[in-house]
């Protein structure tokens, strides 16, 4: 009769300004987490929990990671100790990106031996074309094989297929 509930820790993580709090919003369906054209926007982890009849889904959106060593670093001790040991489901979000930049690839190095499942989020391909992506698909997979990839318009509320 009873259904089986289900309840998981997702952490959303990625440089500033790559749409983050924009694609928890999509997800939860109402301008919940403050967006802006302007990096940093977000400057604490937080929480947003969907709700539904078989499961909740507490989601993390955390603060931009930054590329400059020193802040990198503080950000990591506090948000990847804490949080991404603990989560079930990482989302790694980048944008259609001709090469594997630094910033990216210190992120990725950080969460690849972690147990969580890891996604690879690649937003606003409303901006990009097919080539474009295929190429960042591409190189983001051959650095790390991710769980899943996703390529995505949280703007547009559309995850792409094919
Ligand atoms: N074209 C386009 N723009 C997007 C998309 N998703 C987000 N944006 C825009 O990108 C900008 C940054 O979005 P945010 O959601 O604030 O980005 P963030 O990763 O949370 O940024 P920080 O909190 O500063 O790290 C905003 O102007 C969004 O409207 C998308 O799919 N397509
Ligand atoms: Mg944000």
């Amino acid at each position: 009769m009873n259904k089986e509930f289900k309840s998981g820790y997702v952490t959303i993580i990625g440089r500033p300004n790559v749409g983050k709090s924009t694609l928890i919003n999509a997800i939860m369906g109402e301008k919940l987490l403050i967006t802006s054209n302007k990096p940093q926007t977000t400057r604490n982890t937080i929480q947003a929990i969907l709700t539904k009849e078989n499961y909740q889904i507490v989601f993390m959106d955390t603060p931009g990671l930054h590329k400059p060593k020193h802040k990198l670093g503080e950000y990591m001790v506090k948000v990847a100790q804490s949080t991404l040991s603990q989560v079930d489901v990482i989302v790694f979000v980048t944008t259609p990106e001709e090469e594997l930049n630094l910033g990216d690839k210190y992120i990725i190095d950080q969460i690849k031996n972690s147990n969580s499942r890891k996604i690879l989020a690649i937003n606003k391909v409303d901006t990009t074309n097919k080539e474009k992506l295929a190429k960042t698909i591409d190189t983001y997979y051959n650095y790390f094989k991710f769980d899943e990839v996703v390529p995505i318009s949280a703007l547009k509320q559309k995850i792409l297929t094919n």
